[in-house]
């Protein structure tokens, strides 16, 4: 039995839509159980039991919980290695984990430096700066990942979704926090779009009641 404890627009969204992949393409079925991350639900001593760092997601495997967004997703790939979240050839999957642990260690850290401030430093003015230096250092890294899907022919690996697609969507969706305007990134809002119409993805998106539009002008 697979169970994902997942937050509204958060990373958990990367294993949320491969579980949906999943079910359309081998009929194994996953129960999602929503944390309420601005009510502080991660934090609760029931959740703190499956999960001692307070994050989403965690992947509950027949009783048995599992964190870490791509410990989660190798795992469900080996599972289920013929829906192709994942290149098989082992130096193109090295490739791909390498892009997956950078989007992971990385970019999702400097996102997390620009929406929660306080978690890393003290005072008004330290915060504001600390957000100001990292959404210009996100924007780069949306640069770069810009560049790695400029030939996505329709998805980062092809024909097949992979978890990431699901992680770049969410990355530049984040981007519209930072003051960043996915149309200054035409490539990859153009992919993003591609991505967000397959079926698995608007399940998830629809589940979670997310909008994909986040910017605003300031
Ligand atoms: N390295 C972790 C990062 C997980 C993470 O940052 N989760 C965020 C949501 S995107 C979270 O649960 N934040 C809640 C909090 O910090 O209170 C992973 O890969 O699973």
């Amino acid at each position: 039995m697979l169970e994902l404890h997942y937050g509204p627009g958060a990373c958990s969204f990367v294993p949320h839509v491969a579980l949906e992949a999943i079910r359309a393409a081998t009929g194994e079925d996953f129960t999602a159980r929503m944390v309420r991350l601005h009510k502080g639900e991660q934090r609760t001593p029931e959740y703190l039991a499956i999960n001692p760092n307070a994050q989403v997601p965690t992947l509950v495997v027949d009783g048995k919980p599992l964190s870490q967004i791509v410990a989660i997703c190798d795992y469900l790939d080996r599972r289920f290695p013929q829906v192709g979240l994942l290149p098989a050839e082992s130096w193109a999957r090295a490739q791909a984990m390498s892009q997956f642990l950078w989007m992971n260690n990385t970019v999702h850290p400097t996102f997390t430096h620009v929406f929660m401030p306080d978690r890393f430093c003290d005072g008004e003015a330290t915060q504001a700066e600390l957000k100001r230096f990292n959404a210009a250092l996100y924007r780069t890294q949306l640069e770069r990942i810009q560049g790695w899907i400029a030939s996505a022919s329709p998805y980062w690996f092809g024909e097949r979704l992979s978890f990431h697609d699901a992680y770049a969507l969410t990355l530049l969706r984040w981007g519209g926090f930072a003051g960043i305007d996915p149309d200054s990134l035409p490539v990859y809002k153009a992919y993003v779009d591609r991505v967000a119409a397959h079926p698995a993805v608007a399940a998830v998106v629809a589940r979670e009641g997310i909008k994909l539009g986040t910017f605003r002008k300031a």
